[in-house]
């Protein structure tokens, strides 16, 4: 057996004689060689993020219309199990011939459909369909469905881009509302949708709705739970249904659609609810059933609502006249209200028309509902409210005083007070107007937002942290990207201002923005080394999951190969896998080994990384042994590496 000698960042695949004979192997062994020698050269050029622009959305199919066929007797019923191969035979759905290309690709997940590519949309959308063992119609949802949806959401959140629910139109606001309170400082978007008529007739809204809904949730990271119907895109509680047959089924009366899709998408930035928290997103995962929704009528019995707040209710949403009114004149209503109070009910008053709210000062009828204790909840829809009311029951570390106070305030961006309304300045943007002679309100949009974008990055680059304040007052976009995608958060990043990354963050600065090629503010966060940074990311929720493995496997191959301890550190705090392995099957020790950098290997095993075998069976105390690297090999065994061999059932090495 022929030896060589290992120099810096060079690797060498000492003769395999003796170990494996077969020509198959050798002829391996061969592609192996080239690939080491390969890999050694690129390892001086700059590191390229991963090329590919893919997106991956998590479909989670619950029933609805848009999935069901007719019957025997031509009723509408949910066909179990047929929904996702119907679906891969319609091309405007799944595009087979381009999913057929990427199946030579050895990490490639069979499983997922692939959108066809879309004017305007630089990116392509691989998809998931998960499809509910009981497919319900959704007036058969109840809270325990939401709560199974929104589970099966987090246990994927990290590997996902974004989120589309299928599910029935009666219900859908209700649950669209529900997992907007359960889903707390939410990163990304969790889009729901259904249909009219089903996806596989001919005159279906289904195809739009599903099409549409997979862009935006995968693609113009709105990180909020919608509703997409009938070409809108709409904050998912503040929509109602408003009707039974119509294609446009959904509205929401107090806020403005989020997205209005045309030819093109036109997204209403402002009107995006943002975070202003440094912090991971969560699920409450409860919902209290003890509420309900008792609406205000004229001849209406005061033991209509003793019934109503009997024991276990504990909340109870009051759909009240006009600005929020109930009749003064009807003292036994009154008593039973502050009856009701006084045992801990929580009373929340909304308006029974669809659109306006509450102003409970307003009338001396509206005056006296606010004097038995019962909490205003403005604008909100009674999907909202009710959904609001059953999730802050459950906050059973509030007190009474903290949930009442809670229902009135803006939590999600489901309702409107004053507080909530932000005062802009206008004068840049008039200027703009008057000094450029700009006469459509589309092209004013285009320029300030180019305007915004430019002046905000350049105030980044100068560390102005008060200009940039200034120009998220004024209506910047906090994540307007550049023609290359990269956004402020990018930018400051790469700078290393810690202030500014912070402001950002706590200013509505997303997260899980990737660049054009694919790179996510944690990945240039790496590529800095800062590990305060890093942290502070993680700490927002950023994450390597969604991400192509590839940059941090090439990653983690330069640092090997380079010997940069520091590199490893960023890679671990940012939760990689220091133990991925190559399309050769090797890790960073095998490199690292190969490379001669004892710190780093002795930094890996530290960190529990194992002594894998690579595609020609070799471990890395196997390579140090043929490199005749004594302290190599006494590092290795020092740490009583084990060598974890992959084996086939009939005990032959995996190759
Ligand atoms: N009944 C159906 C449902 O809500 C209505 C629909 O989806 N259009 O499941």
């Amino acid at each position: 057996m022929t030896t060589s000698t290992p120099t810096a960042n060079t690797q060498q695949i000492p003769n395999l004689n003796g170990h494996v004979s077969n020509t198959k192997v050798a002829a391996k062994v061969k592609k192996a060689r080239s690939f080491m020698e390969l890999s050694c050269k690129s390892s001086g050029s700059t590191l390229k993020s991963v090329g590919r622009n893919d997106r991956r959305v998590l479909v989670i199919y619950t029933g609805g219309t848009i999935g069901m066929v007719k019957n025997r007797n031509g009723v509408l019923i949910p066909q179990k199990g047929a929904f996702e191969n119907l679906i891969r035979g319609y091309p405007q759905l799944h595009d087979n011939t381009f999913w057929r290309q990427r199946l030579s690709e050895t990490d490639f997940d069979t499983s997922l459909l692939v959108l066809p590519e879309v004017k305007d949309f630089d990116i392509r959308i691989f998809y998931k369909i998960i499809e509910y063992e009981t497919l319900l119609d959704s007036s058969n949802m109840s809270e325990a469905e939401w709560v199974q949806i929104a589970e099966d959401i987090m246990s994927h959140y990290e590997k996902y881009d974004g989120f589309v629910v299928l599910h029935g139109t009666d219900t859908l606001s209700y649950t669209a509302s529900a997992l907007s309170f359960m889903f707390e400082n939410i990163g990304k978007s969790i889009v729901l949708t259904g249909s009219q008529i089903p996806i596989f007739e001919p005159r279906s809204d289904g195809s739009d709705n599903f099409v549409s809904s997979l862009l935006i949730s995968g693609g113009l990271n709105i990180p909020e739970v919608t509703i997409y119907f009938g070409g809108k895109l709409f904050r998912g509680n503040r929509t109602s249904k408003i009707s039974v047959n119509n294609l446009f089924a959904f509205d929401s009366p107090n806020c403005v659609p989020l997205v209005e899709v045309g030819i093109d998408f036109q997204v209403n930035k402002k009107a995006i609810f943002k975070p202003t928290v440094i912090e991971k997103c969560q699920l409450h995962n409860r919902m209290s059933k003890n509420v309900g929704l008792l609406r205000i009528f004229p001849s209406i019995n005061s033991s209509v609502i003793k019934a109503f707040c009997q024991p276990p209710i504990e909340g109870v949403v009051i759909e009240s006249y006009g600005a929020g009114n109930i009749p003064s004149n009807r003292e036994d209503i009154i008593n039973e209200l502050r009856a009701a109070v006084h045992r801990g009910v929580i009373f929340v008053n909304i308006t029974q028309c669809p659109r306006g709210g509450v102003e409970a000062g307003m009338y001396e009828t509206g005056v006296l509902i606010t004097e038995c204790g019962v909490v205003s909840g403005y604008d909100m829809t009674p999907e909202a409210a009710l959904t609001k009311l059953s999730y802050v029951l459950t906050k059973t570390e509030l007190t009474y005083k903290e949930k009442v106070e809670m229902m009135a305030t803006n939590i999600r961006g489901e309702l409107t007070n004053t507080s909530s309304i932000p005062v802009e300045d206008n004068t840049l943007i008039d200027a703009l107007a008057v000094s450029l002679n700009i006469q459509s309100p589309k092209q004013l949009i285009e320029v300030t937002e180019k305007v915004f974008s430019a002046l905000l990055l350049n105030a980044i680059e100068h560390d102005e942290l008060r200009t940039i304040k200034k120009m998220l007052d004024m209506g910047a976009d906090v994540d307007a990207p550049d023609s290359e995608g990269r956004t402020a958060l990018h930018e400051a990043i790469l700078k290393e201002n810690l202030p500014i990354i912070e402001f950002l963050l706590k200013n509505g600065a997303n997260v899980h923005m990737k660049t054009r090629c694919g790179e996510s503010p944690l990945l240039t966060a790496i590529h800095t080394d800062n590990h305060k940074i890093i942290t502070l990311l993680m700490q927002c929720g950023a994450h390597l999951a969604s991400m192509d493995a590839k940059p941090i496997a090439e990653l983690l191959s330069i640092a090997a190969r380079t010997g940069v301890l520091t590199k490893f550190q960023s890679l671990k705090i940012a939760g990689a896998d220091l133990s991925m392995q190559d399309e050769m099957k090797q890790t960073a020790l095998h490199k690292a080994v190969l490379c001669n950098h004892p710190q780093v290997v002795e930094y890996l095993l530290e960190q529990g990384v194992q002594d894998m075998t690579d595609v020609v069976g070799f471990t890395a105390l196997d390579y140090a042994k043929k490199l005749n690297n004594a302290d190599m090999v006494a590092l290795l065994n020092k740490n009583n590496v084990t060598a974890v061999i992959n084996v086939s059932a009939d005990g032959c090495v995996i190759l």
